[in-house]
């Protein structure tokens, strides 16, 4: 049995609901704007964003798919740490090849709820993925980093997502997410414990577009950075050891986990010397060149670090005369995960490149709360968990 199809059936978008939905968004980030000063471009100069939703008014007419994680709610746990990665299936019934034109999800319970990713399960993952869902009665699996069941990574199979401060809703005018007649949904949910359990019952609703629409592919893009991020210089616990860190993330989060790092490392040209000096480790700074690997055409960005973030920066072709600023975000706050839309495309080519730089505070008076305790200072690397960290990018392309 397939857990979690909700109702799904031809019912038309009302346009007064969406634009409820655009002023509630609209004025929430414009109060963040003023109060925080958020958003610096390359020149100080135009502001290069517009907010979200940008499309809004483009109501299109199609069929609405409705769905949650499953029929009664599910109450997170974590037999080891704070973070419960959980991987719901739901099977959509695409009956045929179509395009996903709006993404809207709910999170069910805000006092747990950190992330929602909807993957797009494809092909051979499809026998996987059920195979994985009949062994846990229908109840889904624990899925730390995404749903494991052989699918592409770097954002390929992601159809959307939702994390604090995402606002979802219709996708630029002209362009859909595709997804492939057969295919399944996993919806994978991070529930972070830091202030206890409660049930949960996250839900989403997909727009498709009508049939003979001839649309754009829109994908995520993911871009990446090593964390390593030490302790201050004066403190010698355990925890600010890294190979004892990467042992206790191997236990947690699978071995993988210790994989990660390294291979960050060597993919951007790094080595553990060059985050060496943290000093109060009130400022350790960490970047990435992502290459462009085809042409395209960039809508949005959106950035991604945990709680010890401070800073998070996208940049095209960095370091030359044509640099230019995707995103920037000088005051991080965790709630502040959403798209920005371009309000003009960006056109990137092969062999543009893309850093994605971040900078984290991981200084003694600096620590996440874990209930009412400040958790203790701890070298942090790349991890799932919540008082870990990441430095991602996330953007949603079109490719020529
Ligand atoms: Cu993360």
């Amino acid at each position: 049995m397939i857990a979690g199809l909700g109702a799904a059936g031809t019912v038309l978008v009302h346009s007064t609901d969406w634009a409820r939905a655009a002023a509630r968004v609209d004025a929430s980030v414009a109060d963040r704007v003023v109060e925080q000063g958020h958003f610096v471009n390359a020149n100080n100069s135009d502001f290069p964003w517009t907010l979200f939703p940008a499309y809004a008014s483009d109501v299109r007419e199609g069929q609405k798919l409705s769905f949650a994680i499953a029929d009664k709610p599910y109450t997170p746990s974590s037999a080891e740490g704070l973070d419960d990665y959980h991987c719901f299936v739901i099977d959509p019934k695409f009956v045929k090849d179509g395009m996903v034109t709006s993404v809207n999800i709910a999170p069910g319970n805000a006092k747990v709820v950190h992330h929602v990713i909807l993957y797009k399960i494809e092909g051979a993952a499809v026998t996987a993925a059920l195979e994985k869902n009949r062994r846990s009665a229908g109840k889904g699996w624990t899925c730390f980093g995404g749903p494991n069941v052989g699918s592409p990574g770097s954002g390929g199979n992601w159809l959307g997502a939702w994390a604090p401060g995402s606002s979802g809703g219709a996708l630029p005018v002209g362009l859909g997410v595709p997804v492939k007649a057969g295919s399944l949904i996993v919806m994978q949910v991070h529930y972070n414990l830091a202030n206890g359990s409660a049930p949960d019952l996250s839900s989403a609703e997909l727009v498709l577009a009508p049939e003979g629409s001839s649309l754009k592919v829109l994908r995520t893009n993911l871009l990446f950075a090593p964390v390593e991020v030490p302790c201050a210089a004066d403190l010698s616990s355990p925890d600010c050891n890294r190979d004892a860190v990467l042992i206790e993330n191997g236990q947690k989060f699978g071995a993988i986990s210790e994989a990660i790092p390294r291979f960050l490392l060597q993919g951007c040209n790094r080595t553990l010397a060059d985050y060496a000096n943290a000093g109060d480790a009130s400022r350790v700074s960490t970047s990435c060149d992502n290459p462009v690997r085809t042409d395209a055409t960039l809508y949005s960005v959106a950035g991604h670090m945990h709680l010890r973030g401070v800073d998070i920066r996208l940049e095209l072709n960095a370091g030359t005369n044509a640099a230019k600023t995707l995103l920037h975000i000088p005051k991080w706050d965790f709630h502040w995960q959403g798209n920005y839309w371009f309000k003009t495309p960006v056109e990137v080519k092969k062999g543009d490149t893309i850093r994605v730089s971040c900078t984290y505070d991981n200084s003694t008076g600096n620590q996440p709360m874990i209930g009412d305790k400040p958790a203790s200072p701890r070298y942090i690397v790349w991890g799932e968990g919540t008082t870990d960290e990441m430095c991602l990018g996330v953007m949603m392309s079109s490719p020529k």
